[in-house]
Parts: C-alpha cells; structure tokens; sequence
C-alpha cells in the first residue's frame, strides 16, 4: 500500500507538502471544496468542518479551481516535494446540486461534471472521489471523545431537520431560493438519480483513464435531514458497483464509516470490495459505537482492528492509497499536524511491520 494525506484547499501549499513528505506521505488527496468559507466550525483552523443545522456556508468559492490548469499546478508543486496527486475528493455542489435534485441545471451540470474529469485524466490524475447524497455530513458533532479529552467528531443521535430550499450537500447553493424546505424522496428516487450520474459519467471517466469514487454515507442513517441516503449498510456498496459494470466504478473506501454502520461486518467489507479491485483509495480512521451513536476516536484506541485491517489488505494485495481520514485534534499549538503526524506514523508502522 502507499501512504498519502488528505489536505483541504487552504492546506495545499509548499509547508503542507512538506509535512506530508516529512510524515512519510508519496501521494496526496485534494479537497478542492471550500468547507470553511463560512459557518463551519474549524478551532485550530485546521480540523475537519463540522456544522450545525446550517451546514458549511457558501458553495462555489473555489469552482474556479476545477480546471485543467489548476490540476497541472497543483501536481507539479507537489512533484517538486516528491508527492504525487492521486485524487481530487468531492465535487462543489454548486457545480451538481441540481443532479443530486434533479433539478432544472441538471443537464447543464453532468455537462460541467464530464469537463471536470476530462481535464483531472488530460492532467493525469486518475481518480475523483464523490459522495452522491442530500444531506451530506450532517448530523455530526464535535465533543471530547477521544483519549485525554482530545475534540474529536461523533455522532448522538440524527439530525431530522428538514433542509431548507437552496441547501444541498450540507452547503448552500442558492441564498435566494424561495422559503421553504426540500421535498422528502424515496430510496429508489435516489438510487435512480445516482443511476443516471453514473451511466452519463462513467463512459466519459473511462475513456479519461479516471476512476469514480463514491465515499460512503456518513453518518452511515437510512435518513438524515429527513432525506435518503445511499450507502448506510455494507451490502450497498454492491448494489453501487452492480449499476454500472464500468472499471471506473469504484469506491472512496471509508473503514471509520463502515465501523459506524449498525449492520455488517467491516472485515468481510473488506474481503469483498478491496477483493473485487473496487477499492480507488481508503480512508484510514478508527472509531467507538454505532451509528446513531458514535464517537470517533485515535487510530489505535477504537474497535477497528488496524493491524488486522492492514494484514487483510496486504494478503488481498492492495497496492492503492491510503489516508488517515481525520483525527482527534491534540493538545498543542498544532491540533491539526499533531493528530496527523500520530495516525501517519502509526500506519507507517504497520505497513513496515505487517509482512504479507
Ligand atoms: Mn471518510
């Protein structure tokens, strides 16, 4: 496996790359997203956004950021700290509110999503990770779960405010839409919508030699905010995969979101998606109880069995990406640096002690 780091748009410079490499990292994965703009809660500015009700603020302050020019940029001042661009996570949703609702914009916007990743391939950037969903990460709050009283995310109970018109993907899109909240939808009108995201992009993705990777639901809820979600359940992720047979159709493989998932077992997750080569990168967290009642945790102190997971991924023959997720922030000047630091140097460890 390679080890890489997952950096926010405000991270990605020259002192962010060297941390990386300085950690170990060889490859890097982008949010381009601004999850900060406003309304986000960030203490230590740095840790992942968490949000109340009214979600991350503003959608579309780094849209201009989705060009062919700004992918070339971003690889070669990473490829001059010895870091390589694996992955871009997540598209704006001011650039695709209207294919999660399927709203008017929605041919428009698939339009503008296959531009996007024509551009990430023509770049050489092989892989976009997404999350199709409504509410997005909602539902997550912030507390001193982990050791020592460290701040870390969680998760007591779901968020079952309806969203209001304009908000999408735990952003806003549209400050001026009229009053009132979104339509509550079926399963299946979700599933349908991610059918025809999926059969419209996947074609396009494989002629770019880019590989489409859905992040599972997190919170892992059969609803949030009174809207459907996709992947609560590890079994999902197969009928995800069966839509569309498409090499290109892959997963964002999330082990802290399938340990919150009340039903399944993430180790046979494991042995079934990573087996199938479905897995594009893995999100490497640990994590304590289930959803709707979780609390996330340091990597070494959660019920995930990381050794077992990287001797299974190791076995399976996984040769992707893998990240630390996001990390109890630590005492000190640097909440960020320190709990990344510790979770990198942590896996690091056990890719060089676990022979396969
Ligand atoms: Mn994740």
């Amino acid at each position: 496996m390679k080890l890489g780091f997952g950096l926010y748009h405000h991270m990605l410079d020259d002192e962010h790359y060297r941390f990386a490499r300085q950690c170990g990292a060889t490859h890097i994965v982008a949010h381009l997203v601004d999850y900060f703009h406003q309304g986000a809660d960030h203490p230590g500015g740095d840790s992942q956004p968490i949000g109340g009700s009214g979600g991350w603020g503003m959608a579309g302050a780094n849209r201009n950021l989705f060009t062919y020019e700004t992918f070339v940029r971003l690889k070669e001042d990473m490829a001059r700290h010895g870091l390589e661009l694996e992955a871009i996570e997540n598209f704006d949703p001011a650039d695709w509110h209207d294919v999660l609702l399927d709203g008017p914009k929605r041919a428009e916007q698939m339009e503008r999503l296959k531009q996007i990743v024509r551009d990430a391939g023509r770049a050489g950037i092989g892989v976009i990770g997404y999350n199709f969903s409504i509410a997005g990460v909602a539902s997550r709050v912030k507390g001193p779960y982990a050791r020592g009283d460290a701040p870390a995310a969680g998760m007591e109970g779901v968020d079952d405010t309806p969203i209001p018109n304009g908000m999408v993907w735990n952003m806003v899109y549209d400050p001026h839409a009229p009053p009132g909240v979104l339509p509550e939808i079926s399963h299946d009108e979700l599933w349908r919508r991610l059918a025809g995201f999926l059969n419209e992009i996947l074609p396009v993705a494989e002629e770019a030699g880019v590989r489409i990777a859905a992040h599972p639901d997190d919170p892992p809820a059969e609803r949030v905010r009174r809207q459907p979600r996709l992947v609560y359940r590890p079994d999902l992720y197969q009928k995800l995969i069966d839509i569309n047979p498409s090499p290109s159709n892959c997963l964002e493989f999330c082990l802290g979101t399938l340990m919150e998932m009340p039903e399944g077992d993430v180790y046979e997750a494991i042995e079934r998606y990573v087996g199938q080569g479905r897995a594009a990168y893995i999100h490497f967290r640990n994590v304590r109880g289930k959803a709707p009642v979780y609390h996330e945790t340091f990597i070494d102190e959660g019920a995930l069995d990381m050794p077992r997971v990287v001797a299974m991924l190791k076995r399976l023959g996984y040769e992707g990406v893998v990240i630390p997720d996001h990390t109890p922030q630590m005492a000190c000047a640097a909440p960020w640096h320190a709990g990344m630091a510790y979770a990198m140097g942590y896996i690091k460890a056990l890719d060089q002690a676990i022979v396969a």
